[in-house]
């Protein structure tokens, strides 16, 4: 792996992948001297902003990952007879990893690989499941999955992905397929990958869903700036924006946006931006499929729909896809 460090933290092996600053500032620049102004997403995640997640996905409106995890629990044991036994089992995006706690005991993998870009939260959760599984080996890999990534080659076998939470919503089709083609290149031609992916629905049950009454979203949204402050010294002042959701269905997006709400400069690292009142900075998509639809992207992406799981509400589906 390039730009690779391998280090012991106690209990698990780290990989990190890291992105040059320089990197940084110039998706920043790029994204905030666009008409409409754009930043990253991955910029969400730092310690606050994963805790401020985990605070979402508790939420009544935010139905996408108690959904998603009663059907995991529900159907377990097909999905483990689907990725079988003592394969190495990736996890994009595994946040807090409560998810794969469902699946451990039934898959029992040779080797877990949590893959995530909040360093302390990948850290401290990889330790927590090293300490309650002790027959799990665990190699987390800090790594920002939006770029073309490594892993090490943990030798012959079986290699499974799981990528729940609709994290491949927040990609743009393009992205998402290429996405998809990069894990597909990871596990191979004997590979799987195991994906939750939330549905097009009503209107009004997206829009509650980001637009939540206790403003935890809303929070969530704002920190990006706080750490956009922090790591490109930057002197956004978040009181200066507001957060908005809205349902974009020629799209089949969910957009977040943070509204400026007075007319006036941002420095960030050494450049000046000018902001008006009433312009937006769109900061996420999160793309809503149909089944059909999601299978026409997984194809796109080398894969081959073998199973799907919808809850009776027609709300979220997981889908197990193999390598084609
Ligand atoms: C991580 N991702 C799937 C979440 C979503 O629903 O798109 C991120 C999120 N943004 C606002 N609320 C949750």
């Amino acid at each position: 792996m390039t730009n690779t460090a391998t280090v012991k933290c106690d209990n698990i092996l780290l990989h990190e992948v890291r992105t040059p600053a320089e990197t940084l500032v110039a998706d920043v620049h790029a994204g905030l001297m666009r008409k409409q102004k754009t930043l990253p997403a991955k910029y969400f995640y730092d310690k606050t902003g994963s805790e401020l997640f985990d605070a979402i996905t508790r939420l009544s409106e935010y139905y996408l990952t108690r959904t998603e995890i009663t059907l995991l629990r529900q159907h377990v044991q097909e999905m483990a007879e689907l990725l079988g036994t003592d394969s190495c089992l990736l996890e994009l995006g595994s946040g807090s990893s409560i998810k794969i706690r469902l699946l451990l005991e039934a898959v029992r993998p040779r080797i877990y690989v949590p893959m995530d870009i909040s360093r302390e939260h990948l850290i401290d959760s990889a330790q927590q499941l090293a300490s309650d599984y002790p027959w799990l080996t665990i190699h987390a890999a800090c790594v920002d999955y939006s770029l073309s990534w490594e892993i090490p080659d943990f030798g012959p076998g079986r290699y499974n992905a799981f990528f729940p939470g609709s994290s491949i919503g927040n990609f743009e089709p393009g992205s998402a397929v290429k996405l998809l083609q990069q894990v597909r290149r990871l596990v191979g031609r004997n590979g799987g990958l195991l994906i939750g992916v939330d549905l097009k629905k009503d209107v009004s049950i997206l829009e509650n869903a980001y637009n939540d009454a206790q403003g935890v979203t809303a929070d969530f949204n704002l920190n990006m700036l706080l750490h956009i402050n922090r790591r490109l010294n930057a002197d956004f002042e978040p009181e200066n924006f507001r957060h908005k959701a809205l349902y974009n269905e020629e799209e089949g997006r969910i957009e977040m946006h943070l509204e400026c709400l007075t007319d006036h400069r941002v420095r960030v690292s050494g450049k000046s931006y000018t902001f008006a009142a009433g312009e937006t900075i769109h900061t996420e998509n999160s793309y809503k499929y149909s089944i059909d639809g999601f299978h026409r992207l997984a194809a796109q992406g080398g894969f081959a729909p073998l199973e799907v799981w919808v809850d009776p509400g027609g709300l979220f589906s997981i889908h197990y896809l193999t390598a084609s």
